[in-house]
């Protein structure tokens, strides 16, 4: 199949800080797999990272790591278009038009926007509540079908679509009567499907899907099972990171918090417990209940044990791999500049027509 063919699937990951095995899991993990069946656009969302305040030199550091990262897992230059958002002035400029097509209620129900504005007070600031905004455009603009996603994001891909069907809804003419519409649902070949979520001749936008793994969707806090696993929590113990040394891991998942039982039975009350054998579920492909009865009548220990090996092997590679990419600036800025190309001629071409719908003069 050639690429025109192929559905078109894109995902990202925001540089806030070095990337944990919950990002790992729940997305970077899939984005390999499923890079040899689509149409594949991954990028590093530095404009999204730009929420919090940070250094301007870490924060380069921190984007230049997650770049070498995607490639350290297996992402082929090649074969998918990988690049920096802020390369890709479409994303910033349709993210503005959205905004003026979205409206405050439903930006004030996002979850994430609700967790994440806690911790500041009465200084709230306002990219943090734009931010699904700018990732509506970040699907939008690229005709996505597929978005791979840990279930964190679930709600702002709800968004997305809702905002694909406003705007298509809108500035497509052949929406505004019933007659019209009837006869490009036939022309599309799906007179069977809501109209609202079928793309037909003058839409904006394609309707994007979430992608969620059946396992990993949530890797949870090592130190509070309760929590998902976030790069940019504050207790470094939290989180293993792609780049931690064989004993970081291994220190970090032997403290990992579990209960005060000793059976291993992977059940919703024992969310520590749960949490690692999620992540081997998730290296090895076994079931819960295989891994289940692997344990039976062994310790907390052993599990933990076990999975730090485990992560040792999968990250030892990874963490050498990133590291001699980081050093190697020249390949980097390469992949760089050819991914931001690609994805720009991609990006202007419906921005363009965007522009065209909404009456601004090019
Ligand atoms: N704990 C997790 N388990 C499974 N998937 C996860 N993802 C994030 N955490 C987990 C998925 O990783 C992708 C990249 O997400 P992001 O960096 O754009 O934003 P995020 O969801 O806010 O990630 P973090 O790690 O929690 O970052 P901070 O701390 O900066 O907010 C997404 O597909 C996400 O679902």
């Amino acid at each position: 199949m050639t690429s025109s063919q192929k559905q078109i699937m894109l995902s990202a990951l925001t540089p806030s800080n070095r990337i944990t095995i919950g990002n790992y899991i729940g997305a970077i993990k899939n984005w390999e797999k499923m890079s040899r069946d689509y149409d594949c656009l991954f990028f590093v969302v530095d404009l999204h990272a730009l929420t919090e305040r940070r250094d301007p030199t870490h924060q380069q550091e921190l984007s230049r790591r997650a770049l070498a990262s995607y490639i350290a897992c297996g992402l082929d230059p090649q074969n998918v278009t990988i690049f920096f958002q802020s390369h890709v002035p479409a994303h910033a400029e349709l993210s503005w038009i959205l905004t003026c097509h979205s409206y405050m209620g439903e930006l004030s129900r996002m979850t994430q926007f609700k967790d994440k504005s806690q911790k500041h007070g009465e200084s709230i600031p306002a990219g943090l509540f734009s931010y699904p905004v700018l990732m509506a455009a970040d699907i939008l603009l690229y005709q996505t079908d597929l978005v791979p996603v840990g279930i964190d994001q679930k709600q702002h891909i709800e968004l997305a679509r809702d905002l694909a069907i406003r705007m298509n809804g809108l500035y497509n003419p052949n929406r505004a009567s019933k007659s019209k519409l009837d006869a490009a649902l036939k022309q599309a070949g799906d007179t069977k499907s809501d109209p609202q979520t079928v793309k037909i001749a003058g839409d904006l936008f394609k309707l994007p899907d979430a992608w969620i793994p059946e396992v990993g969707a949530k890797i949870m806090s090592l130190q509070d099972p309760t929590k998902k696993m976030s790069k940019s929590d504050p207790d470094p113990k939290a989180a293993v990171y792609i780049d931690d040394s064989d004993k970081e891991i291994e220190k970090k998942v032997k403290s990992a918090v579990t209960d005060s039982g000793s059976e291993i039975r992977g059940t919703a009350d024992q969310p520590g417990v749960l949490n690692l054998l999620t992540i081997q579920q998730s290296l090895t492909g076994k079931s819960l209940d295989e891994l289940v009865q692997s344990y039976a009548g062994k310790m907390y220990g052993h599990l933990k044990a076990e999975t730090a090996d485990m992560l040792v092997e999968k990250i030892r590679p990874i963490r050498e791999e990133t590291e001699r990419l980081v050093r190697d600036g020249i390949y980097l800025q390469q992949v760089m500049q050819q991914g931001a190309e690609k994805a720009r001629a991609r990006a202007d071409a419906t921005l363009n027509q965007v522009k065209d719908a909404l009456g601004l003069i090019r």
